[in-house]
């Protein structure tokens, strides 16, 4: 049969649910992303896609990931990886919305001919294409239907089962660089692990990790990668001691169910359980394990909780001084990427007291990340705690190939060649993050209150508003002032008028029908008073 049949006939195997009065399936800043049991097709056309964009690409090796995230245990998403392990350019979001919402079998099959003429591709070129799962039971469903359009349009590919997201993006650029003078290590879960498990040990240069780590998993795919990771750093050497809580992925229902990184950050409090103990370091993954929090909970002041922003000027610093005492301040250029969400002392941080520059973006790492990349060291993280550092090559090859002029130096250049192997280089990666974390503790010889003490969070406030279309709030400015509806934007400016060092915005939520409304202020009470006086203007 042809490639055509066999996608109809695939096809019909795995029909489109409408989602009525119109409404279209959309790639959005995650992918795909709402209840499991509609997205079987969505995820058969994804597959579709992911073979088109393999064939434009010169066979080169595309991923698709299915997971939710943080989301609850019934949903499920999924989105596509390029080659180098970044999210899918953006040009292609728009084709894989109009493939997914074919209103046939034969009209899929239209479209798909259509975007390979239109696109230049041809269909009997080679491709391939590798995809993983996080622990919801509904994954297993989803990439039969990926596979299924897979094999419809004779692609390659390696079902890579469980994983975290960012091991799927580093297996993707593992496989695309596998033999060249790019390689990113070996291709194999396994390889993922060799790697950070090394790279942590280098990193440390004989120092000790002080005192243990509690890892709260979100009862998600986190869980079992981070038990395989520890078989692979020795205890003795480095002295990191990990407990791993919240593991439990044989109950999907509690799936980040009052765990994991985004209950922590959201509620700005620990897991209720296991019960918090006083002076322990903890963190927290999200349900993919690419978002990380970290935490303590002080005998007298109560919660400590050190966001992406914590982890964003810590990194920050920490490179900073490196690259200094390395020699390379005046070749290489740092700096730091945020979204509005980052709280603005840490904004002033950076700015003040490291002297590097931030830049800000839309929400989505994406956006992040495409700006990181303009830097030598490119530090980014979104508040919720998703980020990593980019290096460039010219800064890779600089740790590796510049001669050291005293032992100092020389010591600076291998941690930065350590740290450039342990950072994830294709998207945030709490289980990566959380080993930078640790070793940069371990550096500076710091309790996480030392590190709480570098600036004081401002108060701040974050509320979900229900609005009837969210499409009507178009921002400017990286998301920090409203273009319409006009006049919104001055009621805002009046009410943040009233406060002192305050700060106000609002925008439409790229993944939920609903306005988010963030305020920041001098003292608590004044920064819940300003959200929930910008609010109303809204609803
Ligand atoms: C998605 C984004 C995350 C962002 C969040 C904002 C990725 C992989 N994920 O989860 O970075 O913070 O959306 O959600 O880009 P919101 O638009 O609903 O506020
Ligand atoms: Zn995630």
């Amino acid at each position: 049969a042809s490639i055509d049949e066999n996608i109809k006939a695939a096809s019909a195997k795995h029909p489109l649910v409408s989602l009525g009065d119109g409404k279209q399936y959309t790639y959005g800043t995650a992918g795909f992303r709402m209840k499991a049991d509609l997205l079987e097709a969505v995820t058969f056309r994804v597959g579709l896609l992911a073979s088109l964009r393999s064939r434009k690409l010169g066979g080169q090796t595309i991923g698709v990931m299915v997971t939710a995230s943080h989301n609850p245990a019934a949903d499920n998403g999924v989105k596509i990886v390029d080659p180098m392990g970044d999210m899918l350019e953006q040009d292609w979001e728009r084709h894989a919305t109009t493939l997914v919402n074919a209103s046939s079998d034969d009209e899929l099959a239209a479209i798909y001919n259509k975007l390979a003429v239109d696109l230049k591709i041809d269909l009997s070129a080679p491709a391939k294409v590798i995809y993983g799962r996080d622990t919801r039971p509904s994954g297993h469903k989803l990439v039969a239907a990926l596979a299924d359009a897979l094999q419809a349009t004779n692609t390659e590919f390696v079902d890579y089962k469980l994983l975290t997201t960012p091991q799927l993006h580093y297996l993707v650029r593992a496989t695309n660089t596998e033999g060249t003078p790019l390689s990113y290590g070996k291709v194999s879960e396994a390889g993922y692990y060799e790697k950070l498990a090394e790279a942590f040990v280098r990193a440390l240069r004989g120092r000790r990790v002080q005192g243990n780590l509690i890892v709260d998993c979100a009862n998600g795919v986190g869980g079992p990668k981070l038990a395989e990771l520890l078989k692979y750093i020795p205890k003795d050497k480095t002295g990191f001691h990990v407990k791993i809580v919240n593991d439990d992925v044989l109950r999907p229902e509690v799936l980040n169910l009052d765990c994991g990184a985004d209950f922590v950050k959201t509620k700005q409090r620990a897991p209720p359980s296991p019960k918090p103990v006083p002076g322990v370091r903890s963190c927290s993954l999200d349900g993919d394990a690419d978002r990380l929090i970290y935490y303590y909970v002080d005998a007298e002041t109560g919660f400590v909780m050190l966001d992406g922003d914590r982890i964003s000027s810590l990194a920050a610093s920490f490179i900073g001084d490196l690259v200094e005492s390395a020699g390379l301040k005046d070749e290489l250029r740092i700096g730091v990427v945020q979204t509005a969400y980052a709280n603005g002392a840490s904004t002033n941080y950076i700015t003040q007291h490291l002297k590097l520059p931030v830049i800000c973006t839309p929400t989505g790492v994406k956006h992040l990340h495409h700006v990181a990349q303009g830097f030598d060291v490119g530090v980014y993280f979104e508040a919720n705690g998703h980020g990593t550092v980019l290096f460039s090559s010219d800064a890779l090859s600089a740790f590796k190939t510049k001669e050291p002029q005293s032992p100092a130096q020389k010591d600076a250049l291998d941690t930065l060649a350590a740290l450039g192997d342990l950072i994830n280089q294709t998207v945030g990666d709490a289980i990566s993050d959380m080993l930078l974390v640790e070793v940069i503790l371990a550096h500076k010889n710091w309790t996480l209150s030392d590190w709480a003490m570098t600036y004081t969070d401002l108060p701040n406030r974050l509320v979900r508003v229900e609005v009837g279309n969210k499409d009507l709030f178009r921002t400017t400015d990286a998301e920090r002032r409203l273009l319409s509806p006009v006049g919104c934007q001055d009621e805002i400016d009046e009410v943040v008028r009233k406060y002192k060092d305050a700060r106000a915005f609002a925008r439409a939520s790229g993944t939920e029908n609903a306005c988010r409304v963030y305020a920041e202020a001098a003292t608590r009470s004044e920064a819940n008073e300003l959200a929930e006086r910008v609010a109303p203007a809204f609803s």
